[in-house]
């Protein structure tokens, strides 16, 4: 099935063969992504076809450079280590025009990717797979060890900074825009009641005590493609929210999103816990690639990651549901309360497992 307006755009980039289809792929909760199959005389062609969300992303032009030079790196740093960098890192395909982007009539933006053959990714992955997932982020942390963070475009401005997303979360609790404040008076009370500890790793780079680094900022476990014959890491995708920033949001986003029992958005909460074989097997891939990278002060603090990076997508989902639910795609009206609740009540696990995480980190790295 190609529908007319995944044709249309599709005919702007420099594809080999003729779209013949375009199905959804319903991973991400923000831009629109196709797989596109294209024919050339028999000779199939794939690609990933997507429309970004300019809602989320107000400047694509300067989010696309980043992906240009974060990918133009990668390739090198695997060339330089004697590795062959095909299917390895995402390839851009330009437009006709030789840009990065083609923006359609009603201010669409859309661009284009090799897809990755042979690779799948994992909503859910198991303890295999998820040490996998670790090798695949804690790589790319030390692929981009030696690239300047700071030339960088921020492509959404304090994406992690926890501080600031209280303060959106202060916002929309006073403007209570679609009256459903009263509804969330507990959630609410839960996320103040932290918010010093929630908000830890801002206080701590502003100190000096964590260094800014290139980091993805989504590292969910369906962001890794791994292979499907030897299920090895191969390639980090998503690169939209690369952009400076700690080791300790990578480390922890991808904790939550894939060490959690249940899914992100799970309305039984009695089924949402951090299983603990699942975070140990993920830890030991993230270490094994980046230890001698990371500072001590930063493996160290790795546990932290994953209580801040859950309280504050708790607050931000929160956030979301305050205000009409303008920001994530939804599929019921309470769909942001719903995730909302379940990362709270993922929160709850991780305090009761502090000392075990702590431990568990320490025990690593020796
Ligand atoms: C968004 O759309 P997706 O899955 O890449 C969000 C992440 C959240 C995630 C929660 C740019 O990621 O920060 O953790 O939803 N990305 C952006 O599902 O806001
Ligand atoms: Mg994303």
């Amino acid at each position: 099935m190609l529908n007319e307006i995944i044709a249309a755009a599709a005919s702007h980039f420099s594809f080999e063969g003729t779209p013949v289809s375009g199905e959804e792929m319903h991973s991400g909760n923000i831009n629109r992504t196709y797989h596109l199959i294209c024919d050339d005389r028999g000779a199939r062609h794939e690609y990933i076809l997507q429309r970004v969300s300019t809602y989320v992303f107000k400047e694509p032009a300067p989010m696309m450079d980043n992906i240009a030079r974060v990918t133009a790196h990668l390739r090198q740093a695997l060339l330089a280590r004697g590795e062959n960098p095909e299917r390895r890192v995402l390839e851009i395909i330009p437009t006709r025009e030789n840009g990065l982007l083609w923006f359609d009539a009603e201010g669409g933006c859309w661009r284009a990717y090799a897809f990755i053959t042979d690779a799948f990714a994992y909503d859910a992955v198991d303890a295999a797979a998820f040490y996998q997932v670790g090798r695949g982020f804690g790589a790319f942390q030390r692929l981009l060890s030696d690239f300047p963070a700071a030339e960088l475009y921020e492509s959404i401005p304090d994406f992690h900074n926890t501080a600031k997303r209280f303060g959106q979360l202060d916002a929309a609790i006073r403007a209570d825009k679609v009256g459903r404040a009263h509804e969330v008076g507990a959630e609410i009370a839960f996320l103040l009641e932290r918010r010093e500890k929630l908000c830890a790793i801002v206080r701590l780079i502003d100190e000096g005590v964590l260094p800014l680094r290139v980091t993805h900022n989504d590292t969910k476990s369906n962001n890794v493609m791994l292979d499907k014959k030897t299920g090895e890491p191969l390639c980090v995708i998503d690169l939209d929210t690369v952009m400076p920033g700690s080791s300790l949001y990578d480390y922890g986003d991808a904790i939550r999103f894939g060490g959690n029992t249940a899914a992100e958005d799970e309305r039984d909460t009695s089924k949402i816990s951090l299983d603990m074989q699942k975070t140990e097997a993920f830890t030991r891939g993230f270490i094994e690639e980046t230890n001698g990278i990371l500072s001590r002060e930063e493996l160290r603090r790795l546990p932290l990651g994953i209580y801040a990076m859950t309280g504050e997508l708790a607050a931000r989902f929160l956030t979301d549901y305050l205000s009409g639910d303008a920001y994530w795609k939804i599929s019921s009206p309470d769909h942001n309360l719903v995730r909302s609740r379940a990362q709270i009540a993922l929160l709850r696990d991780i305090e009761r497992r502090e000392n075990d995480l702590q431990r568990m980190v320490d025990a690593m790295i020796g």
